[in-house]
C-alpha cells in the first residue's frame, strides 16, 4: 500500500508537468521550421536595429564624451577678408572604442550670443578615437567681418568666454564596415582678454621737442594676455584722454599678441602739454606724479591694411593706465619738480 501511494502521489507531483513537457516537444518536433524562421526573422530584424540604432547611439556616446581641449589658436596674417587660424587642439577619449571618424567642416560661434553666428569655418581632419589625440588644424579662413568683430570684442572684454565647436561627421567603428553618422559638439570655456587688465608703461622719456615723426613721449608697455590666443595685430594707434580731454596720439607697432606677458616699445605725440601740466599741479596726481591717462585704439593696420574688426573690438572700451609723468618731466626740466 506504501510503495502504490508513494508512485501515485509522485505520479499526482508530475502531473501538471509531464504533459506539458511532451506537449512542447511534439509541437517544436512539429513546428520546428516556424521557430527557426523566428529566430532567423528576429535576428535578421534585431541587428540592423543594433547596428542602425544602437551603434550610432553608442557612436554619438563617445563623441559626446570626449573632451576638447583648445591649447593654443594662433591668428595671423589677417587681411581685410581673410586670416590664417592655426589651432592646436587635443582631444580626449576613454580609449574604450576603435573608430575613425572622419575629417568635417566645422564652425565656430560664442555659445552665449543670442545670434550664435559662426566668426570661423575651419576644415578638421580625420582622427581616430585614440586616449590622447593631437589635433592640427592650419588654414586660411574667411572672414565674416560683424561675427568677427563681436568674438573679438567678447574676447577682449571679458574674463571668460565659451566657444561651441559644431559639425556633422561620421565614425567607423573598428570590424564594422558602415560608417554612422554623429554631431560633433563641444562648448569650451576660454579665457578672454579682460580688457587688458594689468597694462604697464615705464621706462618713459619725454621731450618738449617733437621728432621728426612728431613724437615727443617714449615708454615700454607690458601688456599682459590672459588668453590662449596669439593674435598678430599690427601698427595700433590710439587716441590718448586724460581725463576726459583728448591730449594726444599713442602709437604701438609690430603688434602680435601672445599669451602671458608682451612688452612692446611705444611713443606718443602729446598735445595737450598744457593739460598734463596742469593736472601736475593738482592733487592727487601732484603727490606721486602718476597720471591716469586713458587710451582709445583708433586704428588698427596690418601691412597696410586697415582691420577694423580689431579697431572696433579694441574700441568699444577705454582703457585707463597709470603712468608716471612726473619722473620722465622732471628728468627733462630740472627747474621743474612736483609741487602740491
Ligand atoms: C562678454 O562681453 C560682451 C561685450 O562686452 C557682453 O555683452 C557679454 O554679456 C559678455 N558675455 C559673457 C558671457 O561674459
Ligand atoms: C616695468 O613694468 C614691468 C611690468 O610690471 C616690470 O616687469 C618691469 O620691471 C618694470 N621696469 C622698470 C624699469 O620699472
Ligand atoms: C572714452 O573716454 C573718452 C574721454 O573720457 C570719452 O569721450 C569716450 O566716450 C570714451 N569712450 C568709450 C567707448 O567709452
Ligand atoms: C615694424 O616692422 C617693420 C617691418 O618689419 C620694421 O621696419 C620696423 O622697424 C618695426 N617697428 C618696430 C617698432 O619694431
Ligand atoms: C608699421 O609701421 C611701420 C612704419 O610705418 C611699417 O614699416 C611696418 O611695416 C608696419 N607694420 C605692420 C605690421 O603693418
Ligand atoms: C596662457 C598664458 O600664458 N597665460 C598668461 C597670460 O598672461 C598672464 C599675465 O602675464 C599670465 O599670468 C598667464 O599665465
Amino acid at each position: 500500500m506504501g510503495e502504490f501511494d508513494k508512485t501515485a502521489v509522485t505520479q499526482t507531483e508530475n502531473v501538471s508537468d509531464t504533459p506539458r513537457r511532451r506537449g512542447c516537444a511534439a509541437h517544436c518536433a512539429k513546428f520546428w521550421w516556424a521557430h527557426l524562421i523566428t529566430t532567423v526573422v528576429l535576428t535578421a530584424i534585431i541587428t540592423p536595429i543594433l547596428l542602425l540604432v544602437a551603434v550610432p547611439k553608442i557612436a554619438q556616446a563617445k563623441i559626446d564624451d570626449a573632451e576638447l581641449i583648445l591649447n593654443r589658436i594662433t591668428v595671423s596674417n589677417a587681411q581685410r577678408n581673410t586670416m590664417t587660424m592655426d589651432i592646436d587642439s587635443t582631444i580626449k577619449t576613454d580609449g574604450s572604442v576603435h573608430a575613425n571618424i572622419d575629417g568635417f567642416p566645422g564652425v565656430m560661434y560664442l555659445e552665449d550670443h543670442p545670434d550664435q553666428t559662426p566668426f570661423a569655418r575651419i576644415d578638421f581632419p580625420p582622427t581616430t578615437a585614440a586616449k590622447h589625440q593631437s589635433v592640427q588644424v592650419k588654414q586660411l579662413i574667411e572672414i565674416d567681418a560683424p561675427a568677427l568683430t563681436i568674438f573679438n570684442k567678447w574676447l577682449v572684454a571679458n574674463e571668460s568666454l565659451r566657444v561651441t565647436v559644431l559639425g556633422e561627421t561620421h565614425v567607423k567603428v573598428k570590424g564594422l564596415t558602415k560608417s554612422y553618422p554623429v554631431t560633433f559638439k563641444k562648448t569650451i570655456t576660454m579665457p578672454g582678454l579682460d580688457l587688458l587688465h594689468g597694462t604697464v608703461v615705464n621706462q618713459t622719456r619725454i621731450d618738449t621737442e617733437k621728432d621728426a615723426r612728431g613724437n615727443n613721449f617714449w615708454g615700454k608697455t607690458y601688456i599682459p594676455n590672459r588668453s590662449l590666443l596669439s593674435i598678430e595685430l599690427g601698427n595700433l594707434t590710439y587716441h590718448n584722454y586724460l581725463l576726459d580731454d583728448e591730449i594726444g596720439t599713442v602709437f604701438i607697432d609690430n603688434v602680435t599678441l601672445e599669451p602671458g606677458m608682451n612688452v612692446y616699445d611705444m611713443r606718443a605725440t602729446i598735445d595737450g602739454l598744457a593739460n598734463v601740466l596742469g593736472a601736475l599741479g593738482k592733487k592727487p596726481y601732484c603727490e606721486d606724479g602718476i597720471l591716469p591717462l586713458k587710451i582709445l585704439a583708433e586704428d588698427v593696420v596690418n601691412n597696410g591694411q586697415a582691420l577694423d574688426y580689431y579697431r572696433d573690438s579694441l574700441a568699444a572700451h577705454n582703457q585707463t593706465i597709470p603712468i608716471d609723468i612726473g619722473t620722465p618731466l622732471h628728468k627733462h626740466i630740472p627747474t621743474w619738480s612736483l609741487k602740491c
